[in-house]
């Protein structure tokens, strides 16, 4: 489409990423354009983009039907419909989700479920329940197993997407009212408990998910929630001992004050709080006592609430065992290692309480051994990048690169090994793929996290042995950045953007480690529901004192996540976040850009467009289109002759015939659509017409 003086178009804005004008004029491959904000702007004309005047005032549900779909388009199209609280849209069969930070009436209403149950996706407007229809139909249809993925960057709206998921797939999938416990209604009240241990408040979202979940919905043969499990992934245990402002700690610390008085599990959060004020002094050269009275109250709290013996408890923080051929001897701890030591206790407390709630959760739903289908419903924390980005951002941002590769092959290597089959002229497109980032972090042997365990295995190095390792290994990685006199600090080039992190405390947070006194002391516990956290000998569990590695079960852990989503028929939602206050009716260009640019749904945008959006198996088409032309199916040709006349017809070109299905470009489709519509209505009218002329 040519530009000229008068033209509408979109040109970059610094502030609002785009800005609409009116070109006033052209020289060369050059134009001026007077914006609506009244600036007057000189760009090159290859850098601006023609407005669509004739686009709908409330936006399009779909950006595949868009009629000029390029960037400013897909934006300005999702800032109207948030305007008018419309906050999913489709792109092809991507849900994006735009967090709306208000409530909005009616939005999950039982009648709205009423009216998606068994529509098709599109004949309704866009919603978190077709997405979740669509899944559970293929699932019965197909004997299938599905999964829905969430994703978006921390308070985009993830958690709360995914609780509409079950609601709606036990609304799908539930039993009668009248069966009071059933499975679907324990899978929903599971949510407060896991969310009250395992969200806090962050400077990004105030019920934040300091763990991974990936939710397993067994179905029967009638299409009925059987059984389910949870599984979780990495929860940020490190929260427990260290917050800065304005963050909190687990909800179930401030719950704390409205628990029943004292219930196994709160005993448990009670003396976490109690270890934590627990402070110590210098006493000698090297050793620690408590600092004060203050501190001798609190840790006889605590060994009261774990049950544990007073000064094996004091003993267990303070000092440590040397074992020598000869003797074991007790070393005193300095009143810093005593403080690491208390926060080592207490993190290891909470973070076997939190296993043991999920393995709890997951014996009182029950498992279905009989089920041939599920749906997985994954909420996982987004993309993180901070100002200081440690270990936990590394397993997070891991954790996404992960899943965006999994987008990647399903949206575009799906597209391309289509059009390979059918043996169809099409130039490949490329795409960002993201192996390389992949390789860096968890190739064995040679990628960071094997780098960091052969790190943490040997004795004497420290997080500068570690960076310096890092630094050589990776130098002409072209994800991988040393900063300028950087020493601990390393940048990796993520999909969605660099992250630098501090190596600090990588060697640290990669041990699941624990203190071998610690063990003995809570495994003695006379409660005996403290004393099964720390049972002494098990196999789950990380022998004591023995070094195991986080990031290495972490990855085997995704791998085998990634493996069940491998076997399963994908969906995708993509949560936005629209401005960074957490609150409503502000979009913000530029931050709603990079989340899509991000996500992939530009590049996936890009190529649906490029190549055919849609294809149809010969005798589908034929069967839904062979009335615009009826005398094809009279002569005797092969399906795919048939097929071509139907598009000479109507007068469409730029098509592919495949070697079983017809391959249609964007808008095709919609166009046959409006054809077979008007031929209907036409020829409703005449049998209206012959109807009334008999009466
Ligand atoms: P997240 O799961 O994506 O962040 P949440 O689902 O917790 O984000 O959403 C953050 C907050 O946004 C919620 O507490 C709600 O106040 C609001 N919100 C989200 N979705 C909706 C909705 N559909 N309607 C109304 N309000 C909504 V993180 O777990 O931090 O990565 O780590
Ligand atoms: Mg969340």
């Amino acid at each position: 489409m040519e530009i000229t003086a008068g033209s509408h178009v979109w040109v970059e804005d610094q502030e609002l990423a785009w800005v609409d004008g009116v070109v006033t004029s052209v020289n060369g491959n050059e134009a001026e354009v007077e914006t609506i904000n009244g600036n007057q702007v000189t760009t090159k004309l290859s850098k601006l983009y023609p407005k669509d005047m004739e686009a709908p005032d409330t936006g399009v549900d779909d950006m595949t039907k868009l009629s000029y779909l390029h960037e400013p388009a897909v934006l300005h199209n999702l800032a109207i419909r948030y305007g008018i609280k419309e906050i999913y849209t489709y792109c092809g069969n991507i849900l994006i989700a735009i967090n709306p930070f208000q409530a909005i009436s009616h939005l999950y209403d039982t009648k709205l479920m009423d009216s998606y149950k068994g529509a098709q996706l599109g004949d309704r407007s866009p919603h978190v329940f077709a997405i979740t229809d669509v899944a559970y139909r293929a699932m019965n249809n197909e004997g299938k197993s599905n999964s829905i993925l969430v994703s978006g960057e921390s308070g985009a709206g993830k958690t709360e997407t995914t609780k509409m998921i079950m609601r709606y797939l036990a609304y799908l999938g539930g039993h009668a009212a009248a069966e009071a416990r059933t499975v679907e209604r324990k899978v929903l009240e599971s949510n407060p408990v896991l969310e009250a241990f395992g969200n806090a408040k962050t400077v990004r979202n105030n019920n934040s998910s300091r763990f991974g979940k990936f939710v397993e919905i067994q179905f029967d043969a009638r299409g009925q929630i059987s059984g389910a499990a949870i599984r979780t992934y990495l929860l940020e245990k490190s929260r427990v001992c260290q917050i800065s402002e304005p963050e909190r700690n687990y909800h179930c610390f401030y719950l704390l004050c409205a628990a029943p008085p004292k219930d196994a599990i709160f005993r448990i959060v009670a003396a976490i709080l109690h270890l934590g004020n627990i402070a110590f002094a210098l006493e000698g050269e090297d050793s620690s006592v408590l600092e004060d009275d203050k501190a001798k109250f609190h840790l006889q709290v605590a060994a009261e609430l774990l049950m544990c013996d007073l000064e094996a408890l004091e003993t267990a923080l303070c000092k440590r065992n040397m074992v020598t051929p000869e003797e074991v001897i007790k070393r005193s701890l300095d009143p810093l290692g005593a403080a690491i030591s208390r926060d080592g206790l207490a993190k290891t407390i909470y973070a076997r309480l939190f296993d043991w709630l999920v393995k709890k959760i997951n014996v009182s739903i029950g498992q279905d051994p009989d089920s041939k289908c599920l749906i997985g419903v994954l909420d996982i924390y987004g993309f993180e990048s901070f100002k200081t980005s440690s270990f936990e951002q590394f397993c997070i941002n891991f954790t996404n690169e992960k899943l965006q590769q999994h987008f990647n092959q399903h949206v575009f290597k799906m597209e391309q090994s289509v059009y390979q089959e059918e043996e169809i002229d099409w130039s490949y497109i490329d795409f960002v793929d993201n192996q390389d980032v992949l390789d860096l972090i968890e190739k064995k042997p040679g990628g960071i996290i094997s780098l960091l365990d052969e790190t943490c295995m040997f004795p004497k190095s420290t997080h500068e042995t570690f960076a310096q390792k890092l630094y050589q290994t990776f130098k002409d990685h072209k994800r991988f950045v040393k900063p300028k006199l950087a020493r601990t600090e390393f940048t990796i080039v993520h999909y969605a953007g660099e992250v630098q992190y501090q190596c600090d405390q990588f060697l640290d947070k990669n041990k699941d480690y624990i203190v071998p006194e610690h063990q003995e002391l809570l495994s003695t516990s006379k409660c005996s529901f403290i004393a099964s956290l720390f049972p002494s000998l098990n196999a789950e569990t990380p022998k004591s004192g023995k070094f195991s590695s986080i990031g290495s079960r972490f990855k085997l852990q995704l791998q085998q996540l990634m493996d069940i989503l491998n076997s399963t028929e994908p969906h995708y939602i993509r949560c936005i976040k629209p401005n960074s206050d957490l609150r409503p009716e502000i979009f913000e260009n530029v931050s709603v850009l990079q989340q899509l640019r991000s996500g992939g749904v530009l590049e996936a945008i890009r190529v649906k467009c490029e190549g055919y959006p849609t294809n149809r198996i010969f005798s589908e088409f034929l069967e839904r289109f062979s009335i615009l032309a009826p005398e094809v199916l009279k002569e005797n040709v092969e399906e795919n002759v048939a097929c071509k006349s139907i598009m000479e017809k109507v007068g469409l070109s730029n098509y592919q015939i495949g070697k079983t299905k017809i391959f249609l470009r964007a808008g095709q489709m919609a166009e046959l659509d409006g054809r077979k519509a008007k031929l209907l209505g036409e020829s409703a009218k005449v049998i209206q017409k012959q109807v009334r002329s008999r009466i």
